[in-house]
Formats: C-alpha cells, sequence, structure tokens
C-alpha cells in the first residue's frame, strides 16, 4: 500500500466517513457532485441563460473570511514563529485539536483530492492532498488547482514531497474552529469552517504558510503576490509582482484592462494571489502562479472596474455569499447598473434599498477558472515561470503614504516591505479600516519568525545578481472629504508606465529623489490629465517630512518586537531613513 493511501485509512479510521471517494478531477465526477449539492440546497442555480454553469454558495453566517485568531503555526518553540504568529505546541494541537476530528465525518463522505500547485509541467510545482468532508471544497479545487488524476500521476512519478492536509466542515462553529499548520511535517489541520482560505488548503495553507517554510529551507520565496505582464507598443513585456493585503486591490491590478490599448500598452495576466519565486541561472526572480484559478473578491467588480474579470466569471463559476436579482443573476454593491429595487441578499433574505444593509457580503467572492480570463498570459503556464523586472509593495493608506514611489537598493526595498502598513478589510473577520503593519502583505500567511523572513529575503537579494526594483504603491490616498483621489483600476496603468521606465534606467527627467524614495513627477504619471486638480496631483506624489517622521518613528516598535530576529541591515535602513528625514 502507498504512504497516500495508508494516510487516508489512518485519517478515516478516526474521522470515520460513512465513505472515501478518491476524486479523478472527470467533468463527469463534477457534474455528479454538482447535482448532490443543488439537489441538497449546497448549491443554487443562477440565471443558467446569462451565467451558464454557474451557481451560488451560501455560507455559514458565522463562516465568511478566514479567522486569523484561529489559525496557528505549531512548532516546538514559540521563537520558531515568531510575535506576528498564533503558536501552539505540536502536544497541545494532539490533545486539544485532534480530539475534535473523532468521528467529526460521521454520516458524510470523506473527498481525497490530490492536486498540484503550479503548472503541470514545472519543477518548481508540488504536490497536496486534502482530505475534506465539503463537496462545496471539492468543486472549488477543482477549478483553484490541478485536481485529480494529474496529481496522482505527478506522485506516481516519484514526487514524494506531498503535503497532507486534513479539512472538516466540523459544527461549523468558531469556537470549535482551528486551522493548524505543522512545518516540520508539512502538514495542515483544518475544521470548523469552509470558507475560503480557511478550508482551500491549497491556497493559504499550503502556497504560502508551508511553502514560506519550505522555501526559507530550499532558497526560494512563496509570497501573497499578484504576477503581470506589461506590454510596451515597443512589443516588450516588461513581469512585475505585486504583494498588496487582502482586498486592496491584486486582482484588480492583474487583470487590468489598459485605458491605452490602441497605443499599444497591455496588461496580461500571469497570477492574482500568489507567487513562487526561485532564482534563475542568470540571476533574476522567476515567477510562476501556483494556482488554477481566481477566489476573486465580488464587491466592486464591474465593467467600469474590471471589465476582464466580468468575463471570467460568466461560465463555470460558483459564487459564495453574492446576492441575486428576481431573474436569478448575481449581484453585489459596485455592480453596474441602477440599484435594483428588490434582490435576495446573501442570507437569503428579501432585500430592498431600504433595507440599509449590504445585499452581498463585503467578502462575497466568485471561483472562475483563469483560462476563462480574456487577458491570460501566454507565459502563466511556462515552466520556468516568468522573470520579474519589478515587485510593488502596496496597501490602502488614507495619508502619508504617495501613489508610487522606487526603492534605491534591494536592502531599501526590503525594509519598504517589513514596515509596509494598510487599513484593515473584510477578507478577515474582525474590525474593517484600523491601519496594521502587513510585512510583505504575509502578516497572515508567513508560516515562521517574520524577522527570519526578512533575513531570507535579504539573502536572495544577495544570491540573485540581477534581482528585481521594489516599489512601493498606494491607490488610496484620500482628500479632505474622504475620496480616494486617484481613479484607480485602468488608470493604474499610468503607474505601471512610469514603473518600467525606472527598471529600464530612463526615468531620470520623469522623477525626482526624496528621503524615503524615488518619486515620479505629476507630469510622468499625467495625474492631471484624469480629471483631478493640480493641487490634488501634487497632493497625491507629496512626501510630508513630519508625517513621516511620525510614521518612521511608528515603526520603531514594529520592528523591535522581532528582538534577535531583526536583521541588522533593517534596522539600518530604518536609522538612514530618520537621517534622511532629520
Ligand atoms: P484578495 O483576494 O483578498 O487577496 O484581494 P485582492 O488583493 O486581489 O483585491 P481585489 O483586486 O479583489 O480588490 C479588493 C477591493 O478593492 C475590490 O472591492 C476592488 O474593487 C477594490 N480595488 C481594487 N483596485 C482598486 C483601485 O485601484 N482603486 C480603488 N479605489 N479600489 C480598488
Ligand atoms: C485573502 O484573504 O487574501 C484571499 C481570500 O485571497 S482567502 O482565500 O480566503 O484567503
Ligand atoms: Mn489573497
Amino acid at each position: 500500500m502507498s504512504s497516500v493511501e495508508s494516510w487516508v485509512e489512518e485519517v478515516a479510521r478516526t474521522t470515520r466517513p460513512n465513505e472515501v471517494v478518491w476524486c479523478d478531477g472527470s467533468d463527469a465526477e463534477n457534474e455528479r457532485l454538482i447535482d448532490q449539492m443543488l439537489a441538497d440546497g449546497t448549491l443554487l442555480p443562477v440565471n443558467q441563460e446569462a451565467y451558464p454553469n454557474c451557481y451560488l454558495h451560501r455560507s455559514h453566517p458565522l463562516d465568511v473570511a478566514r479567522t486569523e485568531h484561529l489559525t496557528f503555526i505549531c512548532t516546538e518553540r514559540p521563537e520558531e514563529v515568531g510575535p506576528t504568529n498564533n503558536w501552539m505546541s505540536p502536544r497541545e494541537a494532539r490533545d486539544r485539536v485532534w480530539p475534535l476530528f473523532d468521528g467529526c465525518m460521521r454520516g458524510r463522505t470523506m473527498y481525497v483530492v490530490p492536486y498540484i500547485m503550479g503548472p503541470v509541467a514545472s519543477p518548481y510545482s508540488k504536490v497536496g492532498i486534502e482530505l475534506t468532508d465539503s463537496p462545496y471544497v471539492v468543486a472549488s479545487m477543482r477549478i483553484m488547482t490541478r485536481m485529480g488524476k494529474v496529481a496522482l500521476d505527478r506522485l506516481e512519478r516519484g514526487a514524494t514531497d506531498w503535503v497532507p492536509g486534513i479539512h472538516s466542515l466540523g459544527d461549523l462553529s468558531p469556537d470549535r474552529r482551528f486551522i493548524l499548520h505543522f512545518p516540520s511535517s508539512r502538514t495542515i489541520w483544518s475544521i470548523g469552517s469552509g470558507y475560503g482560505g480557511n478550508a482551500l488548503l491549497g491556497k493559504k495553507c499550503y502556497a504560502l504558510r508551508i511553502a514560506s517554510t519550505m522555501g526559507r529551507d530550499q532558497g526560494w520565496l512563496a509570497e501573497h503576490m499578484l504576477i503581470l505582464g506589461l506590454e510596451s507598443p515597443e512589443g516588450d513585456v516588461t513581469y512585475i509582482a505585486g504583494a498588496f493585503p487582502s482586498a486592496c486591490g491584486k486582482t484588480n491590478l492583474a487583470m487590468l484592462k489598459s485605458p491605452f490599448e490602441a497605443e499599444g500598452w497591455k496588461v496580461y495576466t500571469v497570477g492574482e494571489d500568489i507567487s513562487w519565486m526561485n532564482i534563475g541561472p542568470d540571476g533574476r526572480l522567476w515567477a510562476i502562479n501556483p494556482e488554477n484559478g481566481y477566489f476573486g473578491v465580488a464587491p466592486g467588480t464591474s465593467y467600469k472596474t474590471n471589465p476582464n474579470a466580468m468575463e471570467v466569471f460568466r461560465r463555470n463559476t460558483i459564487f459564495t455569499n453574492v446576492a441575486l436579482t428576481e431573474d436569478g443573476r448575481v449581484w453585489w454593491e459596485g455592480m453596474d447598473g441602477p440599484l435594483p429595487e428588490r434582490l435576495t441578499d446573501w442570507q437569503g433574505r428579501p432585500w430592498t434599498p431600504a433595507s440599509g444593509t449590504k445585499a452581498a457580503h463585503p467578502n462575497s467572492r466568485f471561483t472562475a477558472p483563469a483560462s476563462q480570463n480574456p487577458v491570460l498570459s501566454s507565459h502563466w503556464e511556462d515552466p520556468r515561470g516568468v522573470p520579474l523586472s519589478a515587485i510593488l509593495f502596496g496597501g490602502r493608506r488614507a495619508r502619508t503614504v504617495p501613489l508610487v514611489f522606487g526603492s534605491f537598493t534591494w536592502q531599501h526595498g526590503v525594509f519598504l516591505g517589513a514596515t509596509m502598513a494598510s487599513e484593515t478589510t473584510a477578507a478577515a473577520t474582525g474590525a474593517v479600516g484600523v491601519v496594521r503593519r502587513d510585512p510583505m502583505a504575509m502578516l497572515p500567511f508567513c508560516g515562521y519568525n517574520m524577522g527570519d523572513y526578512w533575513a531570507h529575503w535579504l539573502e536572495i537579494g544577495q544570491r540573485a545578481s540581477n534581482p528585481p526594483t521594489i516599489f512601493q504603491v498606494n491607490w488610496f490616498r484620500t482628500d479632505e472629504d474622504g475620496k480616494f483621489i486617484w481613479p484607480g483600476y485602468g488608470q493604474n496603468m499610468r503607474v505601471l508606465r512610469w514603473i518600467r521606465e525606472v527598471v529600464r534606467a530612463r526615468a531620470g527627467s520623469q522623477s525626482r529623489e526624496t528621503p524615503i524614495g524615488l518619486v515620479p513627477t505629476v507630469e510622468a504619471i499625467g495625474a492631471e490629465e484624469v480629471g483631478i486638480s493640480r493641487q490634488q496631483a501634487e497632493l497625491l506624489l507629496s512626501v510630508d517630512r513630519d508625517e513621516w517622521i511620525r510614521e518612521a518613528e511608528d515603526q520603531t516598535a514594529h520592528l523591535e518586537q522581532f528582538g534577535d530576529h531583526l536583521p541588522p541591515e533593517i534596522r539600518a535602513e530604518h536609522r538612514a531613513l530618520l537621517n534622511r528625514l532629520k
């Protein structure tokens, strides 16, 4: 018996499902699952004429986003996970959490879901197996990963380092919900949630938390990043990765519809949430997208903001927690057209504009195959990945942080990532709009001590002879009335064009050096061409010395919490920033 089979048997002896089903990933299997979920109400049909083969799932109202406070990294010593992770000892996990799996699948089917993270032909791709009692998770994993026979084939060809993950809905109570990661055995246990990153174990649990520890050990990086290709009128393509925290614009930037398409400027998507990056023989960082689909934020998506996304989920899509119109079409806040007079809200209740509530949950999402993206890069499954010229760090900052600025060196860029902050969003449970430090957009996803992680980033920059240039961006600066100054979305192309000039060392006259980094001129961005005043354009690109001194001083406590694990280079960059400001 193979190691996979004996593990499956062992888990079934504890969880006690009625039946064990091995998933092959076929259409026939998927149709059976969909029919079964339609029959038991797990899925509802949406208007099949407008949205062929699309369905709606309503999750439990207390299970609508990742739950960071119930997410743990399990190691022998707390120091290994650092001050920004929740820690649990493997012994406590066995004593406190494993008993919850005892009999948890009684009366249910346990699905064995083999999957590949990454293009089938890539040497950088890796296998995982998720055992789950949720058919919704199975159908979602089939969209989000290369699932089924293709993964078992890879194992049969000798891949031994597969990641075992056990998932059960449990009773869906947040009181008995745990998402545990064991970096030493590369194992994942998740119970009590059927939502998103808590339950689709390939995504945040494997491709970020476990993979980040693999990357530390093996000399590569697993990052919460989009990957895009920027095509210029000259026909060259500049590959750019970007780390923005959850619900801060990765999917939108990766699928950007260019307002300058007629002139030959275009964006192609390689990935929209996760990037695995290896140093290539040419000393550059090469990125693959480990995913096969998009689990994208629905609210705010429209033909105006993201027409390419509107095409992606036209068919073969599972919507979660969106609203429905009277004729069975999906709807959410920010959708094109007039506000409907009547809707069914995300919990299945009648809704009118007078209801005073959101019709779609703010973290409602679409799960759609990448292959349906009209601007999918022809290199998105390139086994080597794509070579990066730039890395962007971004967040939601109402004040202080300009639209874009470039770092002076790799080390300075790593410092920008280490100190970046953003306002919290509905992608995780908890307060929304609170500014928190979210280094590299990895605060909820780094599987080890964040200080050691920065040291790893610094080391990658040492080993790579030609690393990408690091930038910081902020689409979310607001004016005195609290309105976003920058129109964002497609207009972000203006920022990408300046970045391309910088990485080609041609942006000299279009830029000015400030204490925080290289900032474009108002003209370089064409900030006045988008209908904002000169004064607002200047505010957008301004670096206020007093605000930045406060910002830098506020970074001190954040950095010092890492103690001995804080790389001296990061402390030196912090001191250098304060010196430049004062
Ligand atoms: P995760 O999937 O949670 O990791 O999120 P993400 O980083 O992919 O964010 P996404 O692109 O889905 O955007 C989240 C929200 O921000 C949506 O409501 C978008 O409409 C909005 N958004 C994205 N880009 C922009 C922008 O350039 N400007 C403004 N104002 N809003 C934006
Ligand atoms: C995020 O929160 O960053 C997401 C959604 O991409 S989830 O898959 O739930 O993590
Ligand atoms: Mn994400």
